[in-house]
């Protein structure tokens, strides 16, 4: 539970074994980032990929085909489903899509906010492999009080109690109708790893991870929206007016988070890199996503932010993957600069060059990477 930011404790920690360099925010429950420069992927390894528990993890399933899902409420027929009948009954599809923390960049907001210090890192893109989750509620078929999802997983909370789910959000029905809003079964073609909620695991894209419920055993269509864990009080809710940061929300209208707001990441160079002296050209590499949305441009500054250099996008696979774009921005003289990368949604929202829309529980902080590099000699 106590935050350790950036420092990496994997060998302490048997279920990050098999991770390769993230930073452990969290050991119980286990929260675990990725350092900006490992995300420098198209397809973000699961040995990289991030990971956010609630709760401590469920016992291990002996097998992964018979595990089930229950489907019901507001449904004209109630499923219950294993594993081996949704690949069977329904077509199988495979987005990659990026999977986003709704507090990422939390820990750039002053005063701090409430939550695991995320910096850029609460962010993969992988290749989700299951049935879309619209095809399944067909299947149910959907009562006109249909309104709300509501998700519960098998992971007993963080005191170990498993009559209390660690977090049960849910999604207005037209989100969960979306064809991109998948019950996953596999991920970058493997198995789903237990890690990331295997045997099944929702991944709705584009809005905060949490509603990707791992451990998946249940969704619950109701008539009114969820109020499980993480969906009442402050859980996922921002201001609809930017308030003063620090201040009180009493009496402040808020609303739920759904599209996460644009980002990118300089995912090379890596912060504090060092070139030799007469370098002039600096080739640089990341990636931008927008939640809903989709990436209109992505700009660089190396003189923070007096001028601006395009970065060439390169094509998506598929809606709700992030895009991977370059540069070369051009170095005036040796000396200290910052690269800063900037992205625009469709919608010509751009990333702030500061901390914005201050949230007592820090969701949603989108501003600029900065990323600190020398040209010169060893100092
Ligand atoms: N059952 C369950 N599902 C969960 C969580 C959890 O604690 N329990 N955490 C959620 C949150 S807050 C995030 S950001 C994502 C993280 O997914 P990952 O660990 O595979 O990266 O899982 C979501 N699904
Ligand atoms: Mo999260």
């Amino acid at each position: 539970m106590e935050g350790e930011g950036g420092v990496d404790r994997r060998d302490g920690i048997p279920e990050l074994t098999s991770k390769d360099g993230l930073s452990v925010l969290g050991r119980v429950p286990l929260v675990a980032e990725t350092p900006e420069e490992l995300l420098d992927d198209a397809t973000t390894p699961i040995s990289r990929f991030f990971v956010r528990n609630n709760g401590l993890l469920p016992e291990l399933p002996a097998d992964p085909e018979s595990w089930s899902l229950i489907v019901d409420g507001e449904v004209e027929r109630p499923l219950r489903l294993s594993v081996a009948e949704l690949k069977r009954r329904f077509p199988v599809r495979t987005f990659r899509m990026v999977l986003e923390c709704g507090g990422n960049g939390r820990s750039f907001f002053t005063p701090a906010a409430e939550g695991n210090p995320w910096t850029n890192g609460g962010v993969g893109c992988a290749e989700w492999t299951g049935v879309p989750l619209r095809d399944v509620l067909d299947a149910a078929g959907l009562k006109p009080s249909a309104v709300y999802t509501a998700h519960y997983g098998a992971d007993p909370d963080k005191d170990g109690r498993r009559d209390r789910p660690s977090l049960s959000r849910g999604m207005r029905i037209a989100k969960a109708l979306e064809e991109h809003t998948l019950l996953a079964f596999a991920m970058n073609g493997e198995p789903l790893p237990f890690l990331h909620g295997g045997p099944l695991r929702l991944v709705v894209p584009g809005w905060p991870g949490s509603l990707s419920q791992k451990w998946l055993t249940r969704i619950w269509i109701r008539d009114r929206e969820h109020d499980g864990p993480g969906m009442t009080g402050l859980s996922y809710r921002l201001p609809v007016h930017p308030i003063p940061p620090g201040a009180g929300v009493e009496g402040v209208p808020l609303r739920i988070l759904e599209s996460m707001p644009v980002r990118s990441i300089v995912t090379h160079p890596a912060d504090g890199a060092r070139y030799a002296p007469g370098t002039r050209r600096i080739a640089v590499r990341g990636a931008a996503w927008a939640g809903d949305d989709s990436v209109a441009r992505v700009a660089l500054s190396l003189d923070r932010g007096a001028t601006w250099t395009e970065a060439a996008l390169e094509p998506l696979r598929n809606r709700y993957d992030w895009a991977r774009w370059s540069a070369i921005l051009a170095v005036p003289g040796d000396g200290d600069y910052e690269i800063w990368a900037r992205a625009t949604d469709s919608a010509g929202r751009s990333q702030p060059l500061v901390p914005e829309n201050w949230n007592p529980n820090g969701y949603g902080c989108n501003a600029v990477h900065r990323v600190a590099v020398t040209v010169g000699p060893e100092a």
